[in-house]
């Protein structure tokens, strides 16, 4: 029997890479020109993607035999999920294996922007520290850090915040029942109790730009915006304003609006800490994101149900 055809969106982890090899025949989109397209394109039944990755209705459009969207990453903002599910096509992701990283991250963005680690490092490396001290950093312990976004992510970082003592409060569409956090209904609220703004929620329509000049300007001059949820969620103009006028006091961020792009403004601001979207990026959790793409696609293609559809896709 032949191997069913697999298109990756983006080029496949090299931890996820062996498992589809084993049983399909995959074809990356990237390199494929329209003729070579067009003569796979008929026998492609899923695609791969990452959670940054844009699958079009269009492209959906061009697969006939296209069964299953099978991505890498919690987050599928990307993906036309209406045009698949117009389709009968199947999208599964990767939520909660990635929770305890990326929490993890953005404490660890909080305290290095605070704490100055990078500049730290540089201190000692280039010999600087033999002509004096560096800056005082800002104290994190008991400060008080702002979530917009409670979900599972969400709540593992107010959990580890609350750890260092700080308090904690967040800002959701409504307010979540059972929870000892303080609610604001809107992140300009929020932000302007925050000493860190922390953002943590869905990318995609309801969202962009939530994070507007209005919120920076509630932040303030002593606060920090810190990012570890999608590019789109923040006005990346207005922050870049913001961060030069000092409207606030810094960011620390971990996406950005156009990855791999950041803007040059952006880029040589010293009051930015800038990750290249590694929330998730350790092998533990890699590993367990392929194991259950790999997962997905197998019991899909076994005629069960895939263990983690979308919301929109579960039955
Ligand atoms: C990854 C992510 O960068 O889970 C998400 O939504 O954005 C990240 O975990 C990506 O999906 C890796 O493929």
């Amino acid at each position: 029997m032949p191997k069913p055809g697999l298109l990756a969106v983006a080029r496949p982890s090299p931890l996820l890479a062996p498992l589809l090899h084993s049983a399909f025949e995959v074809h990356e989109l990237d390199g494929l020109d329209p003729a070579a397209f067009a003569s796979i394109a008929p026998g492609i039944r899923a695609i791969t993607c990452g959670g940054d990755s844009r699958v079009s209705g269009e492209l959906v459009a061009q697969l006939p035999a296209l069964e299953i969207i099978a991505v890498m990453g919690v987050g599928y903002d990307g993906i036309d999920v209406a045009a698949a599910q117009a389709r009968g096509v199947m999208v599964t992701h990767t939520p909660d294996v990635l929770n305890e990283d990326v929490a993890d991250l953005a404490i660890g963005l909080v305290l290095a922007f605070s704490r100055q680690l990078v500049q730290a490092d540089h201190h000692v490396r280039s010999g600087a520290w033999s002509q004096g001290p560096m800056p005082l950093g800002r104290k994190v312990s008991g400060a008080r850090l702002g979530l917009v976004g409670i979900g599972r992510i969400g709540q593992g970082i107010a959990k580890r915040a609350a750890a260092f003592g700080m308090e904690v409060a967040y800002t959701a569409r409504t307010e979540r029942q059972g929870l000892s956090y303080a609610y604001y209904p809107d992140p300009a609220s929020l932000a302007a109790r925050s000493d860190y703004l922390v953002v943590i929620t869905p990318g995609g329509a309801a969202t962009r730009k939530l994070i507007d000049a209005k919120v920076l300007q509630a932040l303030g001059p002593g606060g920090v915006l810190v990012n570890v949820a999608r590019g789109s969620v923040v006005d990346e103009a207005a922050l870049v304003d913001a961060l030069e006028s000092g409207a606030i006091a810094g960011a620390a961020l971990d996406v950005f609006e156009n990855e791999p792009d950041v803007p040059q403004r952006l880029a040589k601001l010293p009051n930015v800490l800038l990750s290249p979207h590694i929330g998730s990026g350790t092998v533990a959790t890699r590993q367990a994101m392929a194991d259950l793409v790999a997962a997905n696609l197998r019991a899909h293609f076994a005629g069960a149900t895939p263990p983690t559809p979308v919301p929109e896709c579960r039955g």
